[in-house]
């Protein structure tokens, strides 16, 4: 596992310096979900093929910007799901942008993950690896990624990141999200769900939603390579992760490219969901 995590750590530097320097145009391709895909969307899903292709423990990488699952060692241990650049319609403004990774055994439902990591490009670059806890870690002048604490959230906290189209909102859900905010919560969403959750994790906690909407039947973010592993890293903090009902971690996507309505949060906040959606 160690090597995955190492493979995650050069990669980024990689994708910090892409992101940087080259290309922000689209290309006229699209992925499965239907998303026009950036140049730089190509290239750093290219890039993390290449890091993980040289890894022996790795039977099978799946990305978000690939139709398939891509095999690579028959008789080898770990499944490697990963959105490499996500909130990629942030890049043309200069917002943070991220990319994620669920690693898995045996299947790529919920129960099959067994860490996960995302990594933030924003001023710094910041990588947050979750096993057992959560542990964050800063890149340094000298291109190493330092650790810098565990992360812990707080059973309530005070921001609210409430994803999708409002006005496809079910009324449940608006008159949730009011509630919210008249009991004080702030408002914080950048449209990037890696730096939008790694606000919410590092500030204690609160609530992140992406629902079910009138143009998103099923939510609009990827079981495989973006929300389980973000439910692992919520879970392994000290919050919790659900889809409005069940803890995501027991969903078992018919398709890698599945979606689902899925609230991120501390045990106060979630609690609260539980109750309207119940
Ligand atoms: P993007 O479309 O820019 O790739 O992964 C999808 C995602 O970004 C998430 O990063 C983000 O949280 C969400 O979509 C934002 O969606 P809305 O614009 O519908 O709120």
């Amino acid at each position: 596992m160690q090597e995955i995590f190492d493979a995650i750590k050069s990669v980024s530097i990689k994708i910090k310096n892409a992101l940087a320097y080259e290309d922000t145009n689209y290309t006229e391709q699209t992925n499965s979900t239907g998303d026009t895909q950036l140049a730089l969307d190509v290239r750093c899903d290219l890039l993390i093929q290449e890091e993980l292709s040289k890894l022996s423990c790795v039977k099978q990488i799946i990305s978000e910007e690939k139709e398939k699952p891509m095999d690579l060692n028959e008789n080898a241990r770990f499944i490697v799901a990963y959105d490499p650049l996500d909130g990629s319609s942030l890049v043309d403004v200069n917002l943070s942008v991220g990319s994620i990774f669920g690693i898995y055994e045996n299947g790529i439902c919920g129960r099959d993950l067994v860490a996960s990591a995302y990594v933030v490009y924003g001023p710094r670059v910041e990588l947050v690896i979750a096993t057992d806890d959560v542990k964050l870690y800063r890149l340094n002048s000298k291109n190493e990624f330092k650790f810098i604490k565990n992360i812990k959230l707080n059973t309530k906290g005070k921001h609210n990141a409430p994803g999708g189209t409002q006005k496809c909102w079910e009324p449940k859900h608006k008159q949730m999200i009011d509630d919210i905010f008249k009991d004080g919560y702030r408002l914080r969403y950048s449209g990037g769900m890696v730096p939008d959750l790694h606000q919410i994790l590092l500030k204690g906690g609160g609530l992140f939603s992406y629902p079910a909407t009138s143009d998103n039947k099923k939510g609009k973010l990827r079981l495989v390579f973006e929300v389980f592993p973000f439910a692992h890293v919520f879970k392994k903090a000290g919050g919790e992760a659900i889809d409005g009902k069940n803890d995501i971690l027991t969903l078992s996507p018919s398709h890698p490219h599945d979606t689902s309505p899925c609230f991120f949060g501390s045990l106060k906040e979630i609690e609260r969901v539980k109750k309207v959606y119940e």
